[in-house]
């Protein structure tokens, strides 16, 4: 019987990667077959890094349904990053860096779970315990996948563990100016273009369940910010829109400005004190600007955590 290989729901490059890196790995050792899956469209993002690495025509198929299916887990154990009918496959095993989720299993699983910058380093890692080869193509994915979720090393996620690997699989990938070619990568995700107020919201939005209730945290990583001022008013009326079709108690919105270093917070709460006491600032017109704050794993979701 197959594995299938997946990420969470509105995959990312490290959930994209992760799922074709991670089943690359599982083939050379394990005699089942492991298949990359996604569980959603690809970002403009992960579509530069397939094409830059000659992979757009192995992009991993869309699978939303898994009752029955054995099933390895990318970059999230929190269930409702997955389809619903998580609870009906055999989960296998698990490769994460988040905090651990309410994902359990009735049979023992491997989970290679590390809270480092990125799934891909730990799945780098995996490649070393099992003395495999790293293609050169995968390499160069997993490589900028790293670069992406540690924002190009400026994340407060970001470890030894990853620089060393990106390193690493920039050898590989025989790609000289590593940070040049993550910066297009970010240009290339800074599109807006064209783009609608819920295509942004949800572009890299993830829903928690804190203690019973339910936060949505959506982020949009750009090189300049200032190119999404004229969407912003647009973006807190969907965001309203949101927060009532998910039945939502807060919704949140952070444009995270890689150059600035720092996030501008949009939000929409049933209780906006809990958000102004969680960052402690004075929201302005459903905004406030947090400096230094890159990561929402580690500085958002927790603080919005402890309010709940
Ligand atoms: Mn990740």
């Amino acid at each position: 019987m197959s594995v299938y290989v997946f990420g969470h729901k509105n995959p990312d490059s490290d959930s994209i990667v992760g799922a074709i890196a991670l089943s690359y790995l599982k083939n050379q050792i394990e005699t089942e077959e492991y298949i990359p899956v996604k569980q959603g469209d690809i970002s403009a993002e992960t579509a530069f890094i397939l094409e830059k690495f000659r992979y757009a025509d192995k992009e991993p198929a869309l699978k939303i349904s898994v009752a029955g299916e054995r099933v390895y887990l990318v970059d999230s154990t929190d269930k409702p990053h997955f389809q619903d009918d998580i609870d009906e496959a055999t989960i296998v095993g698990i490769v994460d860096h988040h905090k651990l989720g309410d994902i359990s299993t009735s049979t023992p699983l491997e989970a290679w779970i590390r809270p480092i910058g990125s799934s891909n380093t730990v799945i780098y890692e995996m490649y070393r315990y099992y003395g495999v080869a790293i293609p050169k193509e995968i390499a160069g994915m997993m490589m900028l996948a790293i670069l992406s979720d540690t924002v190009i090393f400026k994340s407060p996620t970001c470890t030894k563990a990853d620089t060393q690997a990106v390193k690493e699989l920039a050898k590989i990938a025989g790609i000289e100016d590593y940070k040049q070619l993550a910066m297009e990568m970010f240009i290339a995700k800074s599109a807006v273009n064209g783009a609608s107020a819920r295509d942004l919201n949800t572009r890299d939005h993830k829903e928690f369940n804190m203690n019973g209730t339910k936060v949505g945290i959506g982020q949009l990583e750009m090189i300049d910010i200032a190119l999404l001022e004229p969407y912003e008013d647009e973006l807190l009326e969907d965001m309203k829109k949101m927060k009532e079709e998910g039945d939502l108690h807060t919704v949140l919105t952070l444009l995270t400005d890689i150059i600035k270093e720092g996030s501008k917070l949009l939000v929409v709460s049933d209780d906006i004190s809990k958000i102004e006491d969680a960052f402690n600032v004075k929201l302005e017109n459903n905004r406030a600007w947090l400096k230094g704050v890159l990561s929402r794993k580690k500085q958002v979701v927790p603080f919005i955590q402890s309010q709940f």
